[in-house]
């Protein structure tokens, strides 16, 4: 059947044919079909003009050949085997019960030294979701409910604070000789503005400006079973942070390490936000890092149970390299294997995301990185044109780089001193604000009464209690002369 006659070339119709949706750019769209991405323009002809233009400057800003590695040889590896795992050797593991007095106060003054020579710098992971916490706000921002509503970020950088007044005080320099700690923070496009304005708005929480650096992790697009991009909207693709892993690229693409060596920094203390008990810059941790003489070291809990969501620490073979595999990623069965002749989870030292590592590992890691196309698969609800769509965010993980450490060493640590995650909204069972609040007012009791202080309630009651100030006290030294013989009510915050 012959074509129907072309319309009269009316004004009309001129204009019509102006607003017609020309076709995708022939090149954009070779390049996704080379990659099985050319869904990305299915929803083409029912967008503005504006949202054209927005599509491709989204597409545009895609490293295709990278992401297309990654996606390839993330979903390849899905179901192949893995090395065998094995207990960590017990001689890797600085425990609790084996250290002793001298050790620790050793410890603590080498690190002491080192900081006040500047040579630590403080590595915060901030990039992620809170989405399990239920706030859209950065997780840091999060205020637990303590006493005096400190966030994480607060308590985190009161921490700095007081090290860097112990720092002094131990060098005989007093609070003049303070030599600040640099305190680097990732974050990502989904936590960056608000956590600067969070900043900005609370003056640094007494800190100086520039000893805080704030850089962003990349992202990643997130995708369906498939491999294929799935779309946030029909003009943007859904992308989500490549994972806390991502903070080794980062640091070498926004050029930080160097900025670290100018510094004449060596030593990196890196730590995840979501923990409200975390000993930053911890001079212990340091001095014995320092003492070992390691690349990468890691703080370990003794695990609480075989389904508690943590990592744990492994070797790839006997003898192999240290490795981390993750709660998500473990085999129910090896979670709850007991080791007989010591009584306990066979696999039971857990990561808790407290890493220390040399600059010249950094170093070394962020320059190998164009191998490491392997991302770990989590399988999340991810916001789609239509609501949400379940499919899979490519994530690395920080302690992925362990395996390339020439040497590492663990370092135990009580969780009741130094463990208290805040990952879930209350009301759940575990790992909320609630549960995190205690275990601060209950370490917290402990201090004050160990300094010979009295509490006027059970330790602690409805939730509230006496909370130290990290600038009062770091791991609760120095509090004989404000609570000797006093009594303390709750709810009250001990502070200079
Ligand atoms: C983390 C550890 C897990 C255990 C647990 C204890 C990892 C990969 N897993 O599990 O082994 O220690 O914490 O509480 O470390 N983050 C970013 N960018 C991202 C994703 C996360 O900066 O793209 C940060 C996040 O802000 C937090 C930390 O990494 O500070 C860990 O958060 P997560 O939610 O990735 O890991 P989680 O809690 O499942």
């Amino acid at each position: 059947m012959s074509e129907p006659p072309p319309p009269p070339m009316t004004t009309e119709n001129n204009l019509i044919a102006a607003a017609a949706p020309p076709a995708p750019p022939q090149a954009l769209l070779e390049r996704l079909k080379d990659y099985g991405q050319e869904d990305t323009f299915a929803f083409w002809n029912e967008l503005s003009t504006h949202e054209r233009h927005l599509l491709i400057k989204d597409i545009e800003s895609l490293d295709l050949p990278r992401i297309d590695r990654i996606i390839r040889c993330s979903l390849r590896s899905q179901g192949l085997p893995v090395a065998a795992i094995e207990p960590v050797a017990e001689n890797i593991v600085s425990t609790v019960e084996k250290r002793t007095i001298e050790e620790r106060e050793r410890w603590w003054k080498m690190g002491l030294k080192a900081i006040h020579g500047g040579k630590l710098a403080v590595l915060l992971l901030s990039g992620g979701q809170g989405t399990r916490l239920g706030s859209s706000d950065p997780k840091g921002c999060f205020n637990i409910g303590l006493p005096s509503g400190k966030s994480l970020f607060q308590l985190q950088a009161e921490r700095i604070m007081c090290i860097q007044k112990l720092a002094a005080q131990f060098m005989s320099e007093g609070s003049a000789g303070v030599i600040p700690i640099h305190w680097y923070i990732m974050t990502s496009p989904f936590t960056d503005e608000a956590t600067r304005k969070f900043f900005e708005s609370h003056k640094y929480f007494g800190l100086e400006a520039d000893q805080v650096t704030f850089f962003q992790q990349g992202t990643i697009p997130c995708i369906s079973t498939d491999g294929r991009f799935i779309m946030e909207t029909p003009y943007k693709v859904a992308k989500a942070p490549d994972g806390n892993g991502g903070v080794y690229i980062a640091l070498k693409s926004s050029r930080l390490l160097e900025d670290m060596a100018t510094r004449g920094i060596k030593y990196i203390d890196c730590y995840g936000v979501d923990n409200a008990l975390v000993r930053v810059a911890d001079p212990t941790f340091l001095g014995y890092f320092i003492d070992k003489g390691v690349a990468a070291a890691a703080k370990v809990v003794k695990k609480a149970y075989p389904q508690e969501k943590v990592g744990v620490f492994v070797q790839r073979g006997k003898g192999g390299p240290l490795d981390v595999v993750e709660y998500s990623e473990l085999d129910p069965s090896l979670a709850s294997a007991i080791n007989q002749e010591a009584g306990r989870l066979r696999f039971c030292w857990s990561n808790v995301c407290l890493h220390m590592f040399t600059l010249d590992f950094l170093n070394s890691v962020a320059n190998g990185l164009e191998n490491d196309s392997i991302y770990h698969l989590a399988e999340k609800k991810i916001p789609s044109a239509n609501g949400y769509t379940m499919g899979l965010k490519l994530e690395q993980f920080i302690f992925d780089a362990f395996t390339y450490s020439p040497a590492t060493a663990l370092f135990e640590v009580l969780r009741e001193e130094e463990f208290a995650p805040v990952k879930n909204a209350n009301g759940a069972n575990f790992d909320t604000p609630d549960s995190a609040r205690l275990l601060v007012l209950r370490l917290h009791a402990r201090w004050v009464i160990a300094a010979g202080g009295f509490l006027t309630h059970s330790v602690p009651i409805y939730s509230t209690g006496v909370e130290v100030s990290p600038l009062c006290s770091y791991m609760g030294e120095n509090l004989e002369a404000i609570c000797r013989g006093r009594t303390f009510h709750a709810p009250c915050e001990i502070t200079f």
